[in-house]
C-alpha cells in the first residue's frame, strides 16, 4: 500500500517512478514505490531526496543490528556478571584486609610477647649466673673441707702410728724397769724379757722357761737370723706384717710332722707333749703352725691366743688380726682366718685360762665356739658358759670383730682405738684379752685398755697370763 502522507508542512510532493530501471513485468514484488519527501526547511533550500533502493539492504542491516544488539546485550549481561563477580572479589578483598588487620594486631602482640620473653630470659640468665657462682663457691668450700679432712686423716694416721710405737716403747721401758729390779745393769741394754718364775704356776713353768728364750730371740735376733728361720720353717699362710710391727714369727715345728687336723687329733695320735705342731686344715687345704697345749685340762687344746709378758704389741690392723702375729712359743694371735677354717672342721669349745699377779688361776669355758667368715667380719658365735672366772664373753657373742682400722662395734667411736686391741666389741667390752699388757695388775690409764676379764678382778686390772684355746667337743 502506498499513499502519500501529507504532513502539515509539506509544500509539494514529487513522485518519481523509475520505470526505466525497474520494469513492472520483471518486478516480482509488484510495483514498488519510492517516495521523495521534500520538506521545506528554512536552512535547506534544495530538495531532499531519499533513495528507496536501499530499503532491501535496510532489513538485513536491521537484522545485523538486532544481532549486534543481542550481542551487546550478552556482552552487557556478561559485564554485569563480571561486575557481580567483581563485587564478590571486593568483598573477599575486604575480608582479606580485615584479616590482614587482625594478623597485624596478632604480630604486634607476638612481638610484645617476644620482647617480654627476651627481657625475662635475660633476667633468668643473670639469675643462673648468680646460682652458678654460688655453686662454684660451695664446690670450692667442699674441696677445701675435703682437703682439710684428708690432712686430718693423715695426721690421725701419723698420731696412731706414734701412739703404737709409744706403746711399744712403754712396754720396753717397763721391761727394762723390771730388769733393773732383778738383773744387773748390763742386761737392761739388751732388753731381755723378764725371767720366768718357776714357782708361779706348775702348768706354766715349762712353757715360761721356753718363753724366756723365745722372747729373747724375738727381741734381739737380727733380721738376717729371723729371715733364715722363716726361710726354713715359715708357712705361706702364717705370715703377716705391718709397716712398723714385727711380722708373725714362725717357729720351727718342734714336734713330729703330722700334719694334724688340730691338737686334739695330735693328742689322739699319741703326741702328748705341748709344743708347736704343724696343722693341716683340710677344708681350706692350708697348713698352719700352732701351739698345742697337751697337758692342761686334759690336753688337746689348740692355743689361739696367748699373753704372758707384753713382748708383742697387740694394737694391730685388721689384716694382721686376720693373718695372725706374734711368736708361736710366746705371745701370739693365731689369726681370724685360721680360726674361721679351724672351727669349720668340727664343733669346738673354747677355754679361756686366766692368771693374776698373785698366781691365782681361773678359767671360763664355752661349750661351742666358731666364727663367721670375713664377709661377716668374723662374727663370734659362742655357746654356754661354765667355769670359775665368771662370764665376761657372752656379752660379745654375735658381735663382729673390730680393729683399729675397721670399726664394726655398736659404739659411736672405735672401741679398738680406746682399748688398744682387736676384739669382738659390743659397745666396748666386758673383756679384752688383746689390750695393753700392764705390769702388776691394777693399772692407771685414761682408758680401760689393759688385758682384762671384768668378772675376774674388774676392768682396771691387767692380768698376768691369759690364753684362749679350742678343742673339738
Ligand atoms: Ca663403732
Amino acid at each position: 500500500m502506498e499513499k502519500i502522507q501529507t504532513i502539515s508542512l509539506i509544500v509539494f510532493l514529487t513522485v518519481c517512478v523509475d520505470a526505466q530501471k525497474r520494469p513492472p513485468s520483471s518486478d516480482s514484488g509488484g510495483g514498488r514505490c519510492s517516495y521523495t519527501f521534500v520538506v521545506p526547511q528554512q536552512r535547506v533550500t534544495g530538495a531532499l531526496c531519499l533513495d528507496t533502493r536501499s530499503a532491501a539492504t535496510n532489513s538485513s542491516e536491521v537484522a545485523a543490528l538486532r544481532a549486534e544488539l543481542r550481542r551487546q546485550q550478552e556482552r552487557l549481561e556478561e559485564l554485569q556478571a563480571q561486575l557481580e563477580q567483581g563485587g564478590a572479589v571486593a568483598a573477599e578483598m575486604r575480608a582479606l584486609r580485615q584479616e590482614s588487620d587482625g594478623m597485624n594486631a596478632r604480630i604486634a602482640q607476638l612481638y610484645a610477647q617476644l620482647l617480654h620473653e627476651v627481657i625475662h630470659r635475660k633476667d633468668q640468665a643473670l639469675e643462673q649466673r648468680r646460682v652458678e657462682n654460688l655453686l662454684l663457691n660451695a664446690t670450692t668450700q667442699v674441696l677445701q673441707v675435703s682437703s682439710n679432712y684428708r690432712e686430718l686423716e693423715k695426721k690421725y694416721g701419723a698420731l696412731t702410728s706414734i701412739l703404737s710405737s709409744q706403746n711399744q716403747f712403754i712396754a720396753r721401758l717397763e721391761k727394762q724397769c723390771e730388769c733393773r729390779d732383778s738383773a744387773p745393769l748390763s742386761s737392761l741394754v739388751t732388753s731381755d724379757p723378764p725371767k720366768p718364775q718357776p714357782s708361779v704356776h706348775p702348768n706354766y713353768s715349762s712353757e715360761a722357761r721356753e718363753t724366756g728364750n723365745d722372747v729373747q730371740r724375738d727381741q734381739s735376733a737380727s733380721p738376717s737370723q729371723q729371715g733364715r728361720t722363716r726361710g726354713v720353717h715359715s708357712l705361706p699362710t702364717a705370715a703377716a706384717s705391718g709397716p712398723t710391727d714385727p711380722p708373725f714369727i714362725s717357729s720351727p715345728v718342734t714336734k713330729a710332722p703330722g700334719p694334724w687336723r688340730d691338737c686334739q687329733h695330735a693328742l689322739e695320735s699319741g703326741e702328748t707333749s705341748s709344743g708347736i705342731y704343724l696343722l693341716h686344715l683340710q677344708a681350706a687345704n692350708r697348713l698352719l703352725q700352732a701351739w698345742c697345749e697337751q697337758s692342761r685340762a686334759h690336753g688337746g687344746w689348740t692355743v689361739i691366743q696367748r699373753r704372758q709378758d707384753g713382748s708383742v704389741n697387740f694394737f694391730r690392723t685388721w689384716e694382721q688380726y686376720k693373718q695372725g702375729f706374734g711368736n708361736l712359743d710366746g705371745e701370739y694371735w693365731l689369726g681370724l682366718e685360721h680360726l674361721y677354717w679351724l672351727t669349720k672342721q668340727a664343733r669346738y669349745k673354747l677355754r679361756v685360762a686366766l692368771e693374776d699377779w698373785q698366781g691365782r688361776e681361773a678359767f671360763a669355758e664355752y661349750d661351742s665356739f666358731r666364727l663367721e667368715p670375713e664377709s661377716d667380719w668374723y662374727r663370734l658365735r659362742l655357746g654356754q658358759y661354765r667355769g670359775t672366772a665368771g662370764d665376761s664373753l657372752s656379752w660379745h657373742s654375735n658381735k663382729a670383730f673390730t680393729t683399729l682400722d675397721r670399726d664394726k662395734d655398736a659404739y659411736s667411736g672405735n672401741c679398738a682405738h680406746y682399748q688398744k686391741g682387736g676384739w669382738w666389741y659390743h659397745m666396748c667390752a666386758h673383756s679384752n684379752l688383746n689390750g695393753v699388757w700392764y705390769r702388776g695388775g691394777h693399772y692407771r690409764s685414761r682408758y680401760q685398755d689393759g688385758v682384762y676379764w671384768a668378772e675376774f678382778h674388774g676392768g682396771s686390772y691387767s692380768l698376768k697370763r691369759v690364753s684362749m684355746m679350742i678343742k673339738p667337743t
